[in-house]
């Protein structure tokens, strides 16, 4: 594991202490933002952190709580709440997933120790189905990990379909990457293909973002620069945490992720093409095309990088979370 990087964040700490928002005492303005739920696998790839980043950095977005996914789910909950609390939105609740294995990864070096934020006690899927039913028809799912939480909100709640507004994902493949003619199974239905298969299967009003589009955009030295030089505390969060990402001077983020958010954000702004096609999970973590057996899926493809990139960083750079006004 690599060493830690010192960040200041005590003195930012005391500055950018977030205030909780009354639901009743909101302008209206706020009361018509676009209520979202992201569900994360934070701390693995890098593009979740910086996905959790551009939900908290777009005025339309009004975050209801981030859920954790996937792995080691109580570390990676200290990397959201980290970035929570110095961007001063300690208003987000954090909600943490049913934990599959123990394993560390670089990026939990940023937050191992930070307690100075915490996620609540509901879990995750618990969360998920409360927060949806308490608002029907309004709140948007956004999942870019593999699909354990979905699926345990749809074990408790089969027909939550019937209170979600929309439901994004990160995920499948259907016709190839950028670097194959041919799909391959996607981590994130990969890696709980028992899940992906509940999710795909349960008549959730559900859009993918798949390998197919996703690999095809991934970030420019110049691009990463300019974040850089923002330095405000979340900009500098994400550098630090890209830089424990980085294994080799050659290694460049693919947006995947931010992608979701951004089709979530801005739908079909950022795809030259939305088809809807009958898709089910196969045992080998595949998104088949199946006219007989599959529910239909809006699929995202052809991206627009040029249009999602500076959609994109503009709203990291354009907002100085966590700064003094
Ligand atoms: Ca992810």
């Amino acid at each position: 594991m690599r060493k830690s990087l010192l960040f200041p964040a005590v003195g930012w700490a005391l500055l950018f202490v977030g205030m909780p928002i009354s639901n009743d005492a909101r302008p209206a303005a706020d009361r018509e933002k676009m209520k979202v739920i992201l569900d994360t696998d934070i701390g693995g790839d890098i593009d979740d952190a910086w996905a959790l980043a551009f939900v908290i950095s777009h005025n339309n977005f009004e975050p209801l709580g981030i859920t954790i996914c996937d792995g080691n789910t109580p570390v990676r909950a200290k990397i959201a709440c980290k970035l929570l609390h110095l961007t001063g939105r300690r208003d987000i609740p954090v909600a943490v997933g049913r934990k599959t294995h123990s394993k560390i990864d670089h990026q939990f070096s940023w937050a191992e120790d930070f307690e100075a934020y915490k996620p609540i006690a509901k879990p995750a899927a618990d969360f998920m189905v409360e927060t949806i039913k308490r608002h029907p028809g309004e709140v948007t799912l956004i999942a870019v990990g593999p699909l354990e939480n979905v699926a345990d909100a749809l074990r408790q709640e089969p027909s939550l379909g019937n209170y979600v507004k929309r439901v994004v994902l990160m995920s499948g493949c259907i016709y190839g990457t950028a670097d194959k003619t041919s799909p391959i199974p996607e981590w994130n239905v990969y890696a709980a293909t028992a899940d992906a298969q509940r999710v795909y299967s349960a008549g959730l009003p559900l859009t993918i973002v798949p390998l197919d589009s996703t690999t095809h955009v991934q970030l420019k030295d110049e691009e990463r620069e300019r974040v850089r030089q923002y330095t405000s505390p979340l900009t500098y969060s994400l550098e630090c945490l890209y830089r424990l990402w980085l294994s080799s001077p050659q290694s460049r983020m693919t947006l995947h992720d931010q992608l979701a958010v951004g089709e979530t954000a801005n739908s079909k702004a950022f795809f030259g093409k939305q088809e809807i096609l009958p898709l089910r999970v196969d045992e080998q973590g595949l998104t088949r095309i199946d006219r007989a057996r599959g529910k239909p899926v809006v699929v995202c493809l052809e991206p627009k990088r040029h249009e999602f990139m500076e959609y994109y960083i503009s709203h990291l750079v354009n907002q100085r979370l966590g700064m003094k006004p």
